[in-house]
């Protein structure tokens, strides 16, 4: 049997809330609770539940607001240690592993926020307060989605917290890996806070051996933003086998947190 697991799934376009939505976010909330011991214990994930719902349900679909879900991100108590964010654009997948092995940095996913909501899918409707499991629309169909909206509050809330040395991972195979209309772009990079944060590592995964993403035009762009936005920064091409090699052998010495 092949099992197809696509997390991040815009390719379910078409279909509805993510079926038993409400227990995978409760239980995924109190185990995250359970396994990371410096949580405040303020956290209750049956009131972190109800917040949630209450940000979109009784909404039309596409005229749910980024400003909608902020009561509910203040009923999520976490600090985020400084050196530790890892920011990352057309890199999923392998971000993720990549703090998954290391333990280095630390992705949204990998807060309260961001493990409950992974991969899940959901909507209401409007006269309703009952969530729609036949049809919610895509991330491009309409903009101001439930879907679309929690994450660009919850990357906004997440640029915010972050100080100290950050980490950008952008995908050197495609033709801009600094994106404008990306989360990355258009969200995270105008939260950053130059009082806080202090230096910015942008590491871009390239799968060829020409390694020369940095001097794109793409890259160039960020280089302005960074600059008008006093921030200091670096860009280092790095080879895809390198980070790979790294996350199958986390303990290796070429695996020094991929400065
Ligand atoms: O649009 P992107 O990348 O630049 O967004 C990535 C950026 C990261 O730094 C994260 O902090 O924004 C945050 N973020 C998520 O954490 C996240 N988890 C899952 C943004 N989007 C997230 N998703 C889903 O990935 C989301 O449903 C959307 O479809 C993609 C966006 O990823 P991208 O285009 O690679």
């Amino acid at each position: 049997v092949v099992v197809m697991y696509v997390k991040y799934g815009v390719d379910d376009d078409t279909k509805g809330t993510t079926k038993n939505l409400k227990t995978i976010v409760i239980e995924r909330c109190m185990e995250y609770i359970r396994a990371v011991s410096q949580m405040p214990s303020s956290n209750n994930c049956d009131a972190i539940w109800e917040g949630f719902q209450n940000s979109f349900l009784g909404k039309d679909p596409c005229k749910v607001h980024v400003e909608d879900y902020d009561q509910f991100i203040t009923t999520v108590q976490q600090d985020i240690p400084c050196n530790k964010s890892l920011f990352w654009s057309k890199t999923g997948q392998i971000a993720h592993d990549f703090t998954k092995a290391t333990k280095c940095f630390m992705t949204l996913e990998d807060t309260l926020l961001g493990h409950m909501m992974d991969g899940l899918k959901w909507c209401g409707q409007q006269h309703s307060k009952e969530f729609n499991y036949t049809s919610c629309p895509g991330w491009n169909e309409c903009e101001f989605n439930p879907v679309r909206s929690f994450w660009r509050r919850a990357s906004a809330h997440f640029a915010e917290l972050a100080c100290g040395n950050v980490m950008v991972m952008l995908n050197g195979s495609i033709d801009s890996p600094f994106n404008k209309q990306s989360i990355f772009g258009s969200v995270e990079i105008k939260k950053f806070d130059p009082e806080k944060i202090s230096y910015v590592s942008i590491r871009v995964i390239d799968s060829l051996q020409d390694r020369t993403s940095c001097n794109s035009i793409s890259l160039q762009d960020l280089g302005r933003i960074l600059n008008n936005s006093r921030l200091d920064f670096d860009c280092k091409d790095i080879d895809k086998s390198e980070i790979l090699q790294c996350i199958n052998d986390p303990i290796s010495q070429s695996c020094d947190c991929v400065n």
